[in-house]
């Protein structure tokens, strides 16, 4: 070949690769298990290449160095040396540090080899990425950089999860799948940081799960929620690249400081410490103060009421501050009952909250005096919480860097958010939110069935109204929670990631990513079924919802339908992941579906003996053997998954409530029957996602979200800060048309079922208006004025509903039309009789 040729045929060449590399370098980093020329070695040929970190780095990121050594180990059986002291690096090193700390990663900043402004004086930031020569005699470096110790630690944990290692690692007994080799192919670096700047857990109403089950399994010694639970807590939240916990605060746990161990080693693990919104001042009172005050102080305390005892109370603050100073914290500020009750003392509520107000003051000087920084700088938290958002709204003065963390109503549905003059306030505001619940009008503290669909609307609405300074979720015991907790901690990551478009679709790739791909779909299908059945009424909750016949039916048939799923699943999963299956998936999905059957089976039996039908009997037998499975399967759950290592975890009956007991079956038939014949409902059912047509004004969408509400689907306008629409602009409302064939003229009722959302802000409504036939619209909120019996049966029965008359003058055809006037208004169904 002549040089022309030669050189035209390079010049093809170069042509063709180009796009070709710079497509290669807009890729990311990733994981492969075939080597390549220019990818990273962790494990090859059988070696492990090893990690360094320099000693003087924080504490956290030797903790995720040698967990990151044990997840090699874990994946490939072998072993990476962890070098601590600024040694000379090996050709293929891991580099782990934090930028400022770490000499490693100064010298690689210095040479230009990181990028320097990705990270300096950020948050919890971090970069993974491969790097050429990055320092002579090193060929090629795998290098982790993080902003500060937590974001370096984030970015450790990362990478073990895009190697194969779950979070729920641990704590779900997820094994990932051995592997031989391992590789990151280069390509552009991983940079992450987060949405929300404290993202966390509480850990709450204990008293019969991870209490017992940490006294009889791990901190055996103290035979309590201790430094040897904490860690493995604190390792949780590492992974999940969370970093904030309200600890354990229930009469059968001892306070958090308590055990002295428990600060040292949440501070190890770079885990911020608070306390819930019941113990200001990181103090927990039911044990601090009403048991162990005498031990502490030598004397019996005076009353739980600042107006009266004043300097006792600010000197237990004082103590704790002087104690946690030196500890990553954010401080509970305000004041309730001794427990979870309200703040005792004057009855006036203008006192009261007057009195709130200088309490906060009292304890922001306690701060000051304590802590050497301006207070408007170490961080606080309100929380408006049940009774307080009442003094809260009757006018509470509060300090402009307090960061107000919203409530739910402890079902799922946040009460309320900041308003456009509060999201001015230097201290923003966060959200409490609850997958778990012990209290009015019933607890939920058995299963976890709060979906990734309603997690998503409500913290992204929160977070569309600038609540991105601090998410702490109720999780109660962590487990059985645990796909729901890794979900909103992801949310709470990167809040773009799971959209309510999406967020149905998180079930899926969890599943991925926690059993495999080719489990993915199927697990997705029947938590989804999982999901859409406890919205209607959570497992706990079956004794106060009321099913038709027909309704119970279709019920029990789509529980036992994704029962069996989920058994022949389990015949296929792998045996390294059969026990994370019966704790994620089978346990949860058979335990939803005895209790159903206990209950509607009772039910039915009660019925048919009634009309002295002689097959009651029996459902008797079949509401009792569910009881006795639901016995069986928890047994197994405390004694043989994981070889025990759950003792003690799984209660079937917590706090004892009379949900968990057998039922009143039917133990003889009537033998006269009553003559109660059951009736047949004549209703037209419409989703609400299933319009024939939609009007939608300018900047606003009406989104289907899939698996949100009552059937499983529903509408809404997005984004939520749209402005509400005035009853006299209903024109300018974005609306939805169904076409209905009314069979008969005269009245008709038509009752709109809605996810029971509460408005926004304080006193935005959520409405609906309704016109048949382009008749004049009827405009009706959906969201109770307070938390009264309607709200109590709303969320039990996870929909609140409004209900119309029509004068239909004309059978055949007709239009209904719902316009949607307020953000957060989701509408699911649409029952016409
Ligand atoms: O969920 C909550 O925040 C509260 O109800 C709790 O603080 C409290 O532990 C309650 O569950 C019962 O005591």
């Amino acid at each position: 070949m002549n040089v022309r040729k030669l050189a035209a045929l390079s010049v093809l060449m170069w042509l063709f690769l180009l796009p070709k590399q710079s497509m290669a370098q807009r890729a990311g980093i990733a994981v492969s298990e075939i080597s390549s020329v220019s990818s990273f070695p962790i494990v090859d040929g059988g070696k492990a290449s090893s990690i360094y970190i320099d000693a003087k780095d924080a504490e956290v990121v030797g903790i995720a160095a040698t967990a990151f050594k044990d997840d090699i180990q874990l994946l490939t059986g072998l072993t990476s040396p962890v070098f601590k002291n600024n040694t000379t690096l090996s050709a293929y090193p891991i580099i782990i540090g934090t930028i400022g700390q770490s000499f490693y990663i100064d010298q690689l900043a210095k040479a230009g080899k990181i990028d320097r402004t990705t990270l300096s004086g950020k948050w919890e930031t971090f970069s993974v990425s491969v790097i050429e020569n990055p320092v002579k005699g090193v060929k090629r470096a795998l290098v982790i950089a993080g902003s500060d110790r937590r974001g370096t630690a984030y970015g450790v944990f990362q990478l073990s999860r895009m190697l194969g290692v779950s979070p729920l690692c641990w704590w779900a007994d997820v094994k990932p799948a051995t592997k031989k080799s391992l590789y990151i192919k280069a390509g552009q670096p991983l940079v992450e940081s987060p949405s929300v700047k404290y993202r966390g857990v509480f850990i709450n109403d204990e008293d019969w799960g991870i209490q017992p089950w940490a006294a009889k399994m791990m901190d055996t010694d103290v035979k309590d929620i201790g430094p040897k639970t904490y860690t493995k807590i604190f390792e949780l939240l590492l992974r999940l690249k969370a970093n904030y916990i309200w600890p354990g605060m229930h009469p059968s746990t001892k306070a958090f400081y308590y055990y002295a161990n428990n600060p040292v080693m949440a501070d190890k693990y770079a885990i911020v410490l608070g306390s819930s919104h019941c113990e200001p001042m990181l103090r927990n009172n039911v044990f601090e103060w009403a048991e162990n005050f005498e031990h502490e102080y030598g004397k019996k305390p005076g009353e739980w009421r600042y107006d009266l005892n004043k300097n006792e109370m600010a000197n237990y603050w004082t103590d704790r501050v002087k104690q946690a100073k030196n500890y990553e914290s954010v401080y509970t500020v305000g004041m309730r009952g001794i427990h979870d009750g309200s703040m005792p003392g004057p009855k006036d509520k203008n006192a009261k909250v007057k009195l709130l107000g200088e309490i906060i003051t009292d304890q922001r000087t306690i701060l000051s005096k304590n802590i050497t920084k301006p207070v408007s700088t170490i961080p606080q938290i309100f929380c408006p919480y049940k009774e307080v958002l009442s003094l809260y709204q009757a006018g509470l003065e509060l300090p402009d860097d307090v960061t107000i963390v919203w409530a739910d109503d402890n079902h799922g549905y946040i009460r309320q958010l900041s308003n456009p003059e509060e999201q001015k306030r230097s201290g923003g505001s966060g959200v409490y939110y609850h997958i778990s619940y012990w209290g009015a009008p019933q607890d939920y503290l058995w299963l976890s069935s709060i979906s990734p669909s309603l997690i998503s609307y409500e913290l992204t609405k929160a977070y569309q109204y600038k609540a991105d300074r601090l998410w702490v979720i109720n999780v109660g015991d962590i487990k059985p929670a645990e796909m729901e907790t890794q979900f909103a901690m992801d949310l709470a990551w990167n809040v773009k990631q799971w959209k309510l478009e999406n967020a149905d679709r998180y079930a899926e790739s969890w599943a991925a990513e926690t059993f495999g791909a080719e489990f993915a779909k199927p697990i997705a299908e029947i938590k989804a079924v999982y999901y859409r059945l406890a919205h209607a009424a959570k497992p706990e909750h079956m004794a106060s919802v009321t099913f038709t016949d027909e309704q119970a039916e279709e019920r029990l048939a789509a529980y036992e339908k994704i029962y069996n799923q989920a058994k022949s699943l389990n015949d296929q999963i792998p045996a390294r992941l059969k026990d994370a299956y019966f704790e994620l998936i089978l346990y949860p999905v058979e335990g939803a579906l005895l209790m159903n059957q206990k209950i509607l089976y009772a039910k039915k039996s009660l019925a048919l003996a009634a009309n002295g039908d002689q097959s009651a009997l029996t459902y008797s037998k079949k509401s009792k053997a569910a009881f006795e499975q639901i016995q069986l399967i928890t047994k197994k759950y405390n004694e043989e998954i994981a070889g025990g290592k759950w003792n003690g975890m799984m209660s079937w009956k917590p706090r004892d409530l009379a949900v968990f007991k057998m039922p009143k079956v039917a133990d003889s038939i009537a033998a006269k029957p009553s003559g109660a014949v059951a009736k047949t409902e004549n209703k037209i059912i419409l989703q609400a996602a299933k319009y024939t047509e939609k009007s939608v004004p300018k900047g606003v969408t009406l989104q289907t979200l899939k698996g949100l509400g009552l059937g499983g689907d529903g509408i809404s306008v997005y984004p939520f800060t749209f402005k509400p629409i005035d009853e006299k602009e209903i024109k300018n409302a974005a609306y939805a048309i169904y076409n209905v064939d009314f069979k008969t003229q005269g009245e008709h009722q038509i009752e709109v079922k809605c996810l029971p959302t509460q408005g926004v802000n304080n006193g935005i409504k959520v409405r609906y208006a309704i016109s048949v036939n382009n008749d004049q619209p009827q405009v009706i909120n959906i969201s109770p004025a307070s938390e009264n019996n309607i709200w109590k049966q709303n969320v039990l029965q996870g929909y609140a509903s409004g209900l119309t008359k029509h004068e239909i003058n004309k059978t055949g055809k007709s239009t209904v039309k719902i316009y949607m006037l307020d953000p957060g208004l989701v509408i699911n169904q649409l029952e016409i009789q």
